[in-house]
């Protein structure tokens, strides 16, 4: 047998194989196809290959290359999408290619950063900036210049964590504020976001926590003016019609300083668990700006006035959403942050 006509029927074969598989319509009828081309003892494929040494010995590496490279074609139409016209007993299930997308689960902000993000937004439509400064450091900083002498309580071992030489985990993000003193000049109105690090931990404390503190400085600014704001801010964040109280109280960086409470969020203010019976919430801490604080930064206290303020974002966070536990925060259990 010549070559040529070994080739010409195997390119026949390709050809009606083709056209057997488009009007193939279910699994069953591509398996008798795979059988007609490739079946052992009758499939066509198979019948040219055992015909191989019916050709002359030179011509049989062309055949044999060219069976075999249409084995592969063959294969792979066998193993392909059922094409079969009509497709009256589909096998495989349809596919209905109107239904939605299936949506991967989608992740969501921390409370902690939802809450952050909320008081940034009411500060920033108040006019302040947003600031930020070193997690690392020194005594100065975090201390001295706040008015804070070494031997105040807030300076023991107990609360600190002291790194080498004279640096250390800052307490409060205060430091941020001295920072920005240091290299301007008032007015200055800003605000200091940021984790702080303290030696203390049980159920209402963690070792890292994050705070807000705010600082505003010009001339003539008065307590009237910290009043005013803080008002906004707890009304933006509490919810309109949200009552509070100024409490005397004592920083060593403001004079003089207040507390604020607001109305139990739980009990409207008649008393239970949350406000400890009271009716009321501690929520920041404020005050004047102590003239102790501006001379350490080389401010005339004569001439500058301004009030500055301190929140706890996970406190403002449990207070929000009503939770008892601040390791909750931290835990990152996926059934607790699913729920913001
Ligand atoms: C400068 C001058 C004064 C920041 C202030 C507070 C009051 C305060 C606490 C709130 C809860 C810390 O997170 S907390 O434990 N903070 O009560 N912070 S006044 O006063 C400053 C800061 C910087 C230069």
């Amino acid at each position: 047998m010549k070559v040529e006509e070994w080739i010409a029927e195997l390119a026949d074969v390709e050809r009606e194989l083709s056209v057997r598989l488009a009007n193939a319509q279910d699994v069953s009828q591509v398996e008798d196809v795979r059988v007609w081309a490739l079946g052992r003892k009758a499939g066509r494929v198979t019948s040219l290959m055992r015909r191989l040494r019916d050709l002359a010995p030179e011509d049989r590496p062309r055949a044999g290359d060219a069976v075999n490279s249409a084995k592969v074609r063959i294969e792979r139409a066998l193993d392909g999408p059922i094409v079969g016209s009509g497709n009256r007993q589909p096998t495989l299930p349809a596919i209905d290619v109107t239904l939605p997308g299936r949506r991967p689960p989608r992740g969501s902000l921390h409370p902690l950063t939802q809450v952050r993000r909320r008081i940034e937004e009411i500060f920033v439509g108040l006019g302040f900036r947003i600031e930020q400064g070193p997690e690392i450091e020194d005594e100065h900083h975090n201390f001295e210049a706040l008015n804070t002498p070494a031997d105040h309580p807030a300076r023991d071992m107990q609360d600190t964590f002291y790194l080498s030489g004279h640096f250390l985990l800052r307490t409060q993000t205060s430091p941020v504020q001295i920072r920005l003193m240091e290299t301007s000049r008032p007015p200055i109105r800003a605000i200091m976001p940021g984790r702080v690090f303290r030696r203390d931990s049980d159920a209402t404390h963690s070792p890292m926590f994050h705070q807000v503190e705010g600082l505003l400085v010009d001339s003539g600014v008065t307590m009237a003016h910290l009043k005013g704001a803080l008002m906004s801010f707890l009304t933006a964040f509490f919810g309109e019609g949200t009552r509070a109280r100024f409490r005397p109280s004592f920083f060593p960086f403001t004079e003089p300083s207040a507390e604020v409470d607001i109305a139990c969020v739980l009990c409207m203010g008649a008393g239970c668990r949350v406000c400890k019976g009271s009716g009321w919430l501690e929520v920041l801490g404020c005050g004047m700006v102590d003239p102790e604080v501006f001379r350490a930064v080389g401010y005339d206290p004569e001439s500058v006035t301004g009030y500055a303020f301190g929140m706890g974002i996970e406190r403002l966070t449990m207070l929000r959403y009503a939770i008892d536990d601040m390791r909750l925060l931290f835990e990152n259990d996926h059934r607790f942050l699913e729920q913001f």
